[in-house]
């Protein structure tokens, strides 16, 4: 289906010029997770077209680099042709999504280790197209340690310099209620000989306990954005933006 096929003309400061789709929405009464998704057609290399994601904003929410973190996120982007709705580059539609390889992690080892979310989501679900990663036939970089989406769902890790366009995901931004501040606020209420709202004993709450506080209910969905994201080493001077492959297969 076609149905978000209307396209805009953006002009990005210092960037090229990019054609965004409507975002569309996962939404939770069709079992999703709420998020956004919009595909935009650029010409970045993947450290730009993440930076680019994490500029825009969607409903309020912030953007990145899709994270296809399971089965059913990717058949939802494929129903909704993510990235079909791009025009081909090099014979291919294709766009970056939010996954690169971390050199410097301990079980980095190409070409298939070390693979991160740009959110720091766990790593647990893969949709490699047969005989990818290859960390192979890279003409600017050299390695290929970034993933992109192809027609049809299977990912293919490329080059940083390799020119494509790219999905963004839009979710909320987590509270800052986690287990590390949840802990630390139930120690200084026991410091104070003070018991927490919903607590039938003058002591800490058990983890199971803590689960079904009030404080710890109202955390955000798994899948949101960390307030610190894993980040790949930095882009090397020039690197960023520079179109330098030319080939039509990966
Ligand atoms: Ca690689
Ligand atoms: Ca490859």
């Amino acid at each position: 289906m076609r149905k978000h096929a209307l396209l805009l003309l953006f002009v990005v400061s210092g960037w090229s010029s990019s054609s965004l789709a409507v975002p569309i929405q996962w939404s939770a009464s069709s079992g999703g997770n709420g998020h956004w998704y919009e595909a935009v057609e650029a010409s970045l290399g993947w450290e730009s077209a993440r930076d680019f994601a994490e500029s825009r904003t969607h409903l309020g929410m912030p953007g990145y680099l899709v994270t296809i973190t399971s089965a059913a996120e990717r058949s939802f982007l494929i129903a909704n042709d993510l990235p079909d709705v791009l025009p081909p580059h090099l014979g291919i539609r294709r766009a970056w999504i939010g996954a690169f390889q971390d050199t410097a992690a301990p079980d980095f080892s190409e070409p298939s280790s070390g693979w991160r979310w740009v959110t720091g989501e766990l790593w647990d679900f893969e949709s490699w197209a047969t005989g990818e990663p290859n960390n192979c036939c890279f003409v600017g970089d050299p390695s290929e340690n970034f993933a992109e989406l192809h027609a049809g769902g299977d990912w293919n890790d490329h080059e940083n310099a390799f020119s494509n366009s790219l999905l963004v995901e839009y979710s909320p931004v987590p509270e800052p209620t986690t287990p590390v501040l949840l802990s630390l606020g139930l120690l200084g209420l026991r410091w104070l000989g003070k018991r927490p709202p919903g607590c039938r004993a003058d002591r800490p709450l058990s983890l199971g306990e803590a689960d079904q506080h009030p404080a710890r209910r109202a955390r955000p969905r798994a899948k949101s954005r960390p307030a610190r994201r894993a980040r790949p080493p930095a882009p090397r001077a020039g690197m960023a933006c520079t179109v330098r492959s030319t080939r039509t297969s990966s």
